[in-house]
């Protein structure tokens, strides 16, 4: 980082106004391990203040507002980040460390586009009626109404800081809910810069709170365990899903998960051969592995096994991994030390379970400040067995297992041999198969001769492990509103 680079703070945001508190953590560049802000955690009673500020917003200005205001509300949202694009480019690229390519062309774009797409769709979404008869003769109308569910926990990871917490507001927000989010203590910028665009496009206060801090005994817990917050969205690993839902047990809330998969990518030998390395390296490789869709697992058809490990290794050793403000760059660093860890602790589990490392396997060097940052070698392996750890669990990095299959009917069942559901990616040119494989696969999102090519509107979630319920179009608007019945005699 440049020297004059000035530590930002990131306060909470409640009420309307922004919240210092009198404990503070340090975000670190994972780039060179440099402090790049100073957040205010907020301890019980900020998230406290926080939960009755939205309760009560559920009963001002926002909860009167014509639909047509508050989408046209939402769509300012979204032009306030486009406008303030290149602030929200620096905010996610100094917390993550990711490449501004990326960041410019993914992350940034979709955070403005999240509030655009459910503004457009809840402005056509209709309820169901029906005419019942009765013994009179007179019959009965029903009418169901969408309510917002109320005040929303919304509870975001790292990995895609403001595209996976816009995903998850745009459409509890267009539903008429109030909000209280916490984004990763990884990632705390950018959230802190949307609430200034709330701020700035005349949002009430009270309907988007903001609240730093970690998860356990942290403002993470304080929001799930809170009695009068009423639903709980969530994103990030298995493990954590699974203690929110021990948390908001005793006071029922419901709740949308998107957790973690271990993702097949499966190969034929009819594929477009250069399409399938360059789609593949991009979904093993891109934000350097930390996307939940990547696939870690990729299953290769015998007759080009060889050919393609060769060629992925040429694309693997091809990525610059360098400063993420050089246009160059491919790809930057793990998100901090302690991630590294834990995927260092893969790369040497791959090589006790008997892994042929293809190429990576370490840390680079650099000979510079990036030395001191949380970077790693793309890695690939080959001849690990399908029980092998490496190959069932999440890493969460820049690295994948390659085995060769023979059969179709193989491929599938090593695919759908996981614990987890989130995603997979088929390569071939037969269409017939291209349908039958990716219908078999036990997962809510099959790609064909692609990856993360996305429509918003599309059902969104994993199966299995990987998540509870769907995001996307409707199905967001479904979970962030809650059906009520009229039922009027005639
Ligand atoms: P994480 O589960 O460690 O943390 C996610 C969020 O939960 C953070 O804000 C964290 O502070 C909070 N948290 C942690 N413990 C908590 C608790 N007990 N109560 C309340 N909040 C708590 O996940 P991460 O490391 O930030 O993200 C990586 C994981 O997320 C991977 O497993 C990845 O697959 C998954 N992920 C899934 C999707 C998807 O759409 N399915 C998308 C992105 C990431
Ligand atoms: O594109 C999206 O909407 C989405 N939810 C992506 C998730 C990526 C996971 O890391």
């Amino acid at each position: 980082m440049d020297a004059d680079v000035k530590v930002a703070e990131r306060k909470c945001y409640i009420n309307g106004r922004f919240a210092g508190s009198g404990k503070q953590f340090a975000k670190i560049n994972p780039v060179d391990g440099t402090v790049v802000a100073q957040v205010h955690e907020a301890d019980r009673a900020m998230v406290d203040e926080a939960v009755r500020a939205a309760k009560a917003a559920l009963k001002g200005p926002w909860g009167k507002m014509p639909l047509q205001a508050r989408v046209d509300l939402m769509r300012k949202v979204a032009e306030g980040i486009e406008k303030r694009f290149d602030d929200f480019l620096q905010a996610e690229v100094a917390d993550t460390g990711k490449p501004v390519e990326l960041a410019s062309h993914l992350d940034i774009p979709r955070g403005a586009a999240n509030f655009r797409i459910f503004a457009d769709i809840v402005r056509t979404y209709g309820t169901e009626s029906y005419h019942l008869d009765t013994p009179d003769g007179k019959g009965a109308v029903n009418y169901a109404m969408r309510k917002p569910l109320g005040v929303v926990g919304v509870i975001a990871p790292w990995n895609l800081p403001l595209l996976l917490l816009t995903w998850k507001l745009a459409p509890a927000m267009c539903c008429g809910n109030t909000i209280v989010a916490k984004p990763s203590e990884e990632t705390p910028s950018s959230a802190t810069l949307l609430a200034e665009v709330m701020q700035e496009a005349g949002v009430p206060p009270g309907v988007y709170n903001l609240v730093h801090g970690f998860g356990p005994d942290s403002a993470g817990e304080f929001i799930t365990t809170h009695p009068m917050v009423d639903g709980i969205t969530f994103t990030g690993e298995c493990g954590t899903g699974s203690a929110i839902m021990k948390a908001v047990a005793p006071t029922i809330k419901p709740i949308s998960f998107e957790l973690g998969g271990k993702n097949p990518g499966i190969v034929f030998a009819d594929c477009d051969f250069d399409a399938a390395i360059a789609g593949m390296g991009n979904a093993v490789f891109s934000n350097t592995g930390q996307v939940c869709l990547a696939p870690e697992r990729l299953y290769v058809e015998r007759p080009i096994f060889e050919r393609f490990v060769a060629a992925m290794k040429a694309k693997a050793e091809s990525l610059k991994l360098g400063w993420p403000q050089d246009k160059s760059t491919n790809i930057g660093p793990l998100i901090s030390r302690q991630h590294q860890e834990k995927v260092m602790s893969y790369y040497a589990l791959a090589l006790k379970e008997g892994a042929k490392v293809v190429t990576g396997g370490g840390i680079p060097k650099f000979g510079d400040a990036r030395d001191k940052g949380a970077w790693i070698q793309p890695t690939l392996w080959t001849g690990l067995p399908e029980s092998a750890r490496t190959v069932r669990e999440e890493i969460f990095g820049p690295c994948a297992h390659i085995a060769p299959f023979d059969r179709e009917e193989e491929a599938v069942a090593m695919a759908n041999d996981t614990p987890y559901g989130l995603a997979s990616t088929v390569w071939t040119r037969d269409l017939s198969r291209a349908h039958r494989v990716a219908q078999a696969m036990e997962v809510g999102i099959s790609w064909v001769n692609c990856w993360f090519l996305r429509d918003l509107r599309t059902p969104f979630g994993g199966a299995k492990l990987s998540g509870i319920g769907r995001e996307g179009g409707l199905h967001s608007l479904n979970f962030y509103s809650e059906p009520s019945n009229v039922c009027i005699k005639l």
